[in-house]
């Protein structure tokens, strides 16, 4: 059991907080401000939402001597990152009517929603709950949404493999009734023991949990980056089980050496029908061993290099009762979204379209939010995120195809994702400004310019057609997986980034960094003579990940 002894003052919260309900009521209530109180800021958290304030004004209001511009970003759960026509109109009528109006689609194949003003938090989840959608436990110290590999082309397994990230959800979802009480103002539960909760108790995990399963041959999911990496492994169009890796996870903190990004490591096979209580088990070592004393050092990365893989499987079967059984050979080829239109083995069609950071809005070049509306009316696809921050309209019937293609068309869709470079395409970006308290650096308002300059370097080498993977944060906390990438930007300062090199295309090799506190034009430069040297230099089919490793620009 790790030191409880100095316990961080969300452990104190989170004990004292009457399962999640802690003073939310009262300060929902309290018009003089848009803030919750400072106890009930860690908690919202739980029930899937954040507080945050407008950086863009901070300035501006300070010097006006006003209070911050709070609002709240709400996240939904949405395992495995599927929901009806009924929902995503759900979604974008309470996109309009309480938010900033963008839908944003996040790298755990989720939606987000910002700008909610406290008073609005209410009807935004009522509504959702009406429709079947909820934010509870999408933050917080809990399982996160699970994710699982999106495209239903990849294996006619697909529906079946899939349908695990909801029994997990499901599976590792808080008891407590405190969301439905305080959001949807149902009835305060009286008899507590219906709400008692033998995986959660009242402390919680130390930290998020975060759930993958991937279908090779691929690794959209970036299976390794999370604390539980599923497999599926399949055999004769046969699901054998899975392959369970533990300690996955990207976040690591500028100048403190004992943070780092880590890729999960292998540690056995489990049959299907042993997985759910596998992954709760591991949540259960974790829940009893995590640092809960520093919340830097407290995600399942640092409590399986602390005990160490091999006494953490060890206490891991002692409360399964059963063995693992040795991992079972795999092989990912690719880790990308399928665009365009794909066909299902049952005869269903699927389009994947391009949506550039996630973000879907209506501006002057794509009426994407408009498009999808419509579509969604239809009622003749569903819609399916992708952990890449994309959407595939899917499950649509030989006969509809030409309903949807015609909408598509209709609002450029198509071209708009024919026409995307591959070097954009595959890009990811996280939030950071202006709502990421976090953010050291823009991330998602400034890669699409930076790729508009990159463009013209890749073509100069013939590189256009070579979607080498790049991504951007606005900190070391990897939400948009950075450290994944073949070019890799982690945001030092304003308008300043690590430039990192040595991913692989595949989310099997983290990267490393190459050039610190670089700014825009030092990094045009350096992309210009690294793609110089690529294109003369290259070995036939090498990637500019592996490129980069064997020209040793960094270490392996
Ligand atoms: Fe993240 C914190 C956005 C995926 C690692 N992340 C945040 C917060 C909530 C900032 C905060 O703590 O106040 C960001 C909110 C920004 C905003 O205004 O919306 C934020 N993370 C995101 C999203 C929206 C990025 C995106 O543009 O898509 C992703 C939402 C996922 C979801 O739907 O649940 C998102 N975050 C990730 C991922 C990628 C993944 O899970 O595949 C990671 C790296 C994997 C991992 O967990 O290690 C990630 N986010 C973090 C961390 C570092 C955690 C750590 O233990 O190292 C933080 C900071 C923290 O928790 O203290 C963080
Ligand atoms: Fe914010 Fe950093 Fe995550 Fe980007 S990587 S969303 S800047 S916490």
């Amino acid at each position: 059991m790790a030191d409880q002894k100095n316990l961080s003052v969300v452990e104190k919260i989170k004990v004292a907080s009457d399962a999640l309900r802690g003073t939310l009521k009262e300060s929902l209530q309290d018009e003089l401000t848009g803030a919750v109180r400072e106890m009930d800021h860690a908690l919202v958290k739980f029930h899937g939402m954040y507080e945050q304030d407008d950086r863009d004004l901070r300035e501006e209001r300070a010097a006006q001597k006003l209070d911050k511009l709070y609002s709240f970003m709400i996240r939904l759960r949405i395992p495995g990152g599927f929901i009806t026509p009924e929902q995503w109109i759900t979604a974008h009528h309470v996109a309009g009517k309480y938010t900033t109006g963008v839908i944003k689609i996040t790298t755990r194949q989720t939606i987000q929603l910002h700008g909610i003003l406290k008073r609005h938090i209410k009807p935004t989840l009522k509504d959702f709950n009406i429709v079947g959608l909820d934010s509870i436990a999408a933050c917080g110290d809990v399982n996160r949404n699970v994710i699982a590999s999106s495209h239903p082309s990849i294996s006619p397994l697909h529906a079946h493999i899939h349908g695990y990230a909801k029994k997990i959800s499901e599976a590792l979802l808080p008891k407590t009734r405190a969301f439905y009480e305080v959001w949807l103002d149902e009835e305060v539960l009286v008899d507590k023991k219906l709400e008692e909760d033998p995986l959660y108790q009242d402390r919680y995990l130390p930290r998020k949990f975060k759930v993958a399963i991937a279908i090779p041959p691929n690794n959209d999911v970036d299976v390794f980056a999370n604390d539980v990496a599923l497999i599926a492994i399949i055999e004769n169009e046969k699901l054998l089980g899975f392959n369970v890796a533990i300690g996955g996870g990207l976040g690591a903190t500028h100048g403190n050496p004992a943070t780092y990004p880590r890729l999960a490591t292998v540690i056995g096979f489990v049959p299907e029908e042993k997985l759910i209580e596998t992954v709760y088990q591991i949540a259960t070592v974790q829940r009893d061993n995590g640092n809960r004393s520093d919340r830097k050092l407290s995600r399942l990365k640092y409590t399986v290099d602390n005990m160490g893989v091999d006494v953490f499987k060890a206490e891991l079967e002692k409360r399964l009762g059963f063995l693992l059984e040795p991992a079972k050979p795999y092989v990912f080829t690719e880790r990308r979204d399928h665009f365009g239109w794909e066909q299902s083995q049952d005869g269903k069609w699927h389009y994947t379209i391009f949506v550039e950071n996630g973000r879907v809005t209506d501006d002057e070049k794509l009426a994407l939010k408009t498009a999808l509306l419509k579509i969604a009316e239809t009622g003749k696809a569903n819609f399916r995120f992708t952990t890449n921050q994309n959407l595939t309209l899917g499950d649509i019937a030989k006969k509809d195809r030409a309903a949807v293609e015609a909408i598509l068309n209709e609002f450029n869709i198509i071209e708009h994702t024919e026409k995307a470079g591959g070097m954009r395409r595959n890009a990811i970006a996280c939030v950071a400004f202006n709502t990421c308290p976090l953010a050291l650096a823009e991330a998602q308002r400034y890669l699409p310019t930076l790729i508009s300059k990159i463009e013209p370097l890749l073509e100069k080498y013939s590189l256009q057609d070579d979607e080498i993977s790049i991504r951007m944060t606005g900190c070391p906390n990897g939400c948009g997986r950075s450290t994944l990438a073949e070019i890799g930007f982690v945001g030092t300062a304003y308008g300043r980034y690590n430039l990192q090199l040595g991913g692989d295309r595949l989310g099997e090799r983290l990267n490393k960094t190459y050039k610190e506190n670089v700014d825009e034009q030092t990094i045009l430069n350096e992309l210009d003579g690294l793609f110089a040297r690529y294109s003369a230099n290259r070995n036939p089919g090498e990637t500019f990940g592996d490129f980069t490793i064997r020209e040793k620009l960094v270490s392996d």
